[in-house]
C-alpha cells in the first residue's frame, strides 16, 4: 500500500499538526511537491482525482472530432484535425503517467473509468453534428481547456505542473485551428453561417459547465485552491473565459445564445465585465451522472477500444519481459 502521506516530515506515522503545518508551510512557499515527498493523503486523494479526471477526458475528448476526420472538408482540415486528435492522445499520456507518479496503475484508472466510477469533463457527452462543431470544439472547448488549464502550471505538484505546460502550448494551437474554422464558415455563405450560429447555440452553455459548480456548490474548490492545486475557482475561470470569448463572438458576427447577457460594470472589481445568465445545472449533473446524449456511446467506445488493445499490451509487456532478460536481441 502505497503510504508515505501517512508519514510525517518529523518522522512519526499519522498525519501530526507538524507535518500538516510543514507540508502547508512548504505549499505556501511555492515550493514543488515532488512524488517522493511526504504529503497529506487528503493531497494524494485529490490528485490522483483530478488528473485521472483530467487524463480520461482528453482521451474520451478524442472521440467527437475523431468522428469527423473522414468527413473533414479539405486535405489541409483533415491534416490539422488528425494532429489536434493525436496531441488530445499525447495529453492523456502525459496526464496518465503523471497521475502514476502518485501510486496508482494506468490500467486501474481505465478499470475505473469503463466502470463508470471515475468522471470524465461533461463536455465530451454532446454530439458533434456538423463540421461547424469542430470549429465550435477547437474555439470554445479548447478555449475553455486553456483558460483553466494555464493555471495548472503553476500547480503545487511538479509532474502535473510540468504536464501542464506542454498541453498548454498543444491547446493553444488548438483553439486557433477552431476558431480559424469559425472564421471562414462565417465569411462564407448564409448557410454555413447559419451552421456556425446553430453550433455556439449548442455548445456555448456546455462550455461554461465544463468549469464545474459554482463556487458555493464546489466540493473542492476551498481546498484544492489552500493546496495550490487550483491557482482561482470555478466562477472566476468562467468568468474570465466569457470575457475572453464574447468580444471573439462580435467579431464572428455570432450572438452568444444568452438573452440575459449584459455588460455590467461592477464586475472583476469594477473593471467590468460579461454577467451571464442562470445556467441549468440540472442538465449539467444529468450529464456528468450518465444521462447524456452521448455517454454510453463514450464508454462504449473505450471498453471496445481498451479490449481491442489487450493484446498488444500483452504483446508489449512479453517483449519488454524478454529484453529484460537478454532474451532478445536489442534492434
Ligand atoms: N464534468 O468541487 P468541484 C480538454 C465534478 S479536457 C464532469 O468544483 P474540482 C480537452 C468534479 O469532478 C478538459 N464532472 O471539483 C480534451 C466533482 O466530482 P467528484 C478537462 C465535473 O475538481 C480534448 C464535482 O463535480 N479538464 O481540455 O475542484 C479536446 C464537484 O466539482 C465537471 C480538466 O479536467 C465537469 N465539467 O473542479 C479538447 C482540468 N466539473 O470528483 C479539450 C482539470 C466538475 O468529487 N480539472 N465536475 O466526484 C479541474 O480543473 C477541476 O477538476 C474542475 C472541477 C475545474 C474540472
Amino acid at each position: 500500500m502505497y503510504s508515505q502521506g501517512l508519514i510525517g516530515a518529523d518522522g512519526r506515522t499519522g498525519e501530526t499538526e507538524t507535518f500538516l503545518a510543514a507540508f502547508q508551510a512548504r505549499i505556501d512557499a511555492e515550493e514543488k511537491i515532488e512524488p517522493k515527498d511526504a504529503m497529506p493523503e487528503g493531497y494524494r486523494r485529490t490528485l490522483v482525482r483530478q488528473i485521472g479526471q483530467h487524463a480520461h477526458s482528453e482521451i474520451v475528448g478524442m472521440l467527437p472530432e475523431g468522428n469527423w476526420v473522414t468527413r473533414a472538408p479539405s486535405l489541409r482540415r483533415k491534416a490539422a484535425l488528425l494532429a489536434k486528435v493525436q496531441d488530445e492522445g499525447g495529453h492523456g499520456l502525459y496526464l496518465y503517467s503523471a497521475a502514476e507518479t502518485l501510486g496508482v496503475t494506468r490500467d486501474g484508472m481505465t478499470e475505473e473509468l469503463l466502470a463508470g466510477k471515475a468522471k470524465y469533463s461533461s463536455i465530451f457527452n454532446y454530439p458533434t453534428l456538423t463540421w461547424a462543431d469542430i470549429g465550435t470544439i477547437g474555439w470554445l472547448v479548447d478555449g475553455a481547456a486553456i483558460m483553466n488549464q494555464i493555471p495548472l502550471c503553476r500547480c503545487s505538484f511538479g509532474p502535473y505542473a510540468r504536464a501542464m505546460i506542454r498541453i498548454c502550448k498543444e491547446e493553444s494551437f488548438h483553439q486557433r485551428q477552431g476558431y480559424e474554422i469559425m472564421l471562414t464558415l462565417c465569411r462564407g455563405t448564409r448557410a454555413q453561417k447559419a451552421m456556425a450560429q446553430d453550433a455556439l447555440d449548442r455548445w456555448w452553455w456546455p462550455s461554461l459547465m465544463m468549469f464545474g459548480p459554482h463556487d458555493a456548490e464546489s466540493s473542492h474548490t476551498e481546498q484544492s485552491m489552500a493546496w495550490k492545486i487550483k491557482r482561482f475557482s470555478n466562477d472566476e475561470l468562467r468568468q474570465k473565459f466569457i470575457d475572453a470569448t464574447v468580444p471573439q463572438a462580435e467579431y464572428l458576427g455570432l450572438k452568444v445564445p444568452d438573452p440575459a447577457m449584459r455588460w455590467d460594470e461592477a464586475l472583476n472589481g469594477g473593471k467590468g465585465g460579461y454577467r451571464h445568465g442562470p445556467i441549468d445545472w440540472d442538465e449539467f449533473w444529468r450529464v456528468v451522472k450518465g444521462e447524456g446524449v452521448m455517454n454510453r456511446d463514450r464508454i462504449a467506445a473505450r471498453k471496445k477500444a481498451w479490449d481491442d488493445g489487450a493484446w498488444v499490451r500483452e504483446a508489449a509487456l512479453a517483449h519488454a519481459a524478454k529484453r529484460a532478460t537478454g532474451k532478445v536481441a536489442a534492434e
